[in-house]
């Protein structure tokens, strides 16, 4: 992990403009506040050029789609293209149902994503990989390593397939991160948390590989050390010392 990056976030606070699901945006603007970011969630068609011309990233969310709120991601998605601000795409449930699986190709087509990050099933989708899905949920097992390199390469970006071991497929690379907690999959909104997370360090000014890496291995050792804390018995009490574990410095978690 570069522990400049996560000090980076920090000290530029970088502004991100979410369009993202109702589920999760509360939890995800605490969460990337509590690491240093600084969220706005706007998904009107009409503030979309503008928010994402004053945002440093912009996420695009599928979670809870609509066809209005699809315009605005197209919009802002271009926008930062145009500004050469970070995008990061989370396909939420892409293959649960045509309308998301057809809204997430015009998105493909018309926005250029720095970084694709989704489940396994979910990224398996983009690619025509066979994978059983329950909703918004992977629920296959088969080769991660593959679906995260054929989507990279498809679609020239670089691409995260998070897990009990993360995959990161760029052009030059495959890295795998196995931090983590198993609590991380009994809350809802982990991926999408993450999602807002590795916008945050897509900001900064190092290789891609080391922001995508410093990521998911910080969100993930927030997770162990958030789930290694006196009176965290399960779903309930873990979130409230995630949300506290996402503030401290990344060395002081990496000698935990
Ligand atoms: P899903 O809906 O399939 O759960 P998701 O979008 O919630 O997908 P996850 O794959 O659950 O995303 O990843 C979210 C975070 O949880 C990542 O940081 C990942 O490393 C972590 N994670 C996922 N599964 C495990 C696991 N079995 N053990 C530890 N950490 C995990
Ligand atoms: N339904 C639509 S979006 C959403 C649910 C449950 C949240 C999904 O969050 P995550 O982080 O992908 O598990
Ligand atoms: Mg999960
Ligand atoms: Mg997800």
């Amino acid at each position: 992990m570069n522990f400049d990056i996560i000090k980076e976030v920090r000290e530029n606070t970088p502004l991100i403009h979410h369009l993202t699901n109702q589920v999760v945006m509360n939890f995800t603007a605490n969460g990337l506040l509590s690491f240093g970011g600084a969220p706005i969630m706007a998904k009107a068609e009409e503030e979309a050029n503008e928010v994402a011309s004053i945002a440093n990233g912009v996420l695009i969310n599928i979670g809870t789609l609509t066809s209005q709120e699809l315009k605005a991601m197209i919009q802002a998605g271009k926008a930062a293209n145009r500004k050469g601000i970070p995008v990061v795409l989370d396909p939420v449930g892409v293959a649960a149902t045509p309308f998301r699986s057809d809204a997430v190709k015009q998105i493909l087509k018309e926005v250029h994503p720095t970084v694709i990050k989704g489940n396994a099933g979910e990224l398996a989708h983009l690619v025509e990989i066979p994978w059983k899905t329950k909703g918004v949920e992977s629920i296959g097992e088969g080769d991660v390593e593959e679906i995260a390199s054929k989507t990279a390469e498809i679609y020239q970006t670089t691409a995260i397939v998070t897990g009990e071991t993360d995959i990161i497929s760029t052009e030059k690379s495959i890295i795998h991160n196995k931090t983590g907690h198993i609590l991380l999959t009994k809350v809802t909104g982990a991926g999408c948390l993450l999602g807002s997370i590795v916008t945050a360090c897509l900001t900064t000014n190092h290789p891609i590989e080391e922001q995508t890496l410093s990521a998911v291995k910080f969100y993930g050792m927030a997770a162990e050390f958030a789930a290694s804390q006196k009176g965290v018995t399960g779903p309930g009490t873990f979130l409230p010392q995630f949300i506290d574990a996402l503030s401290l410095d990344a060395d002081v978690l990496e000698r935990r």
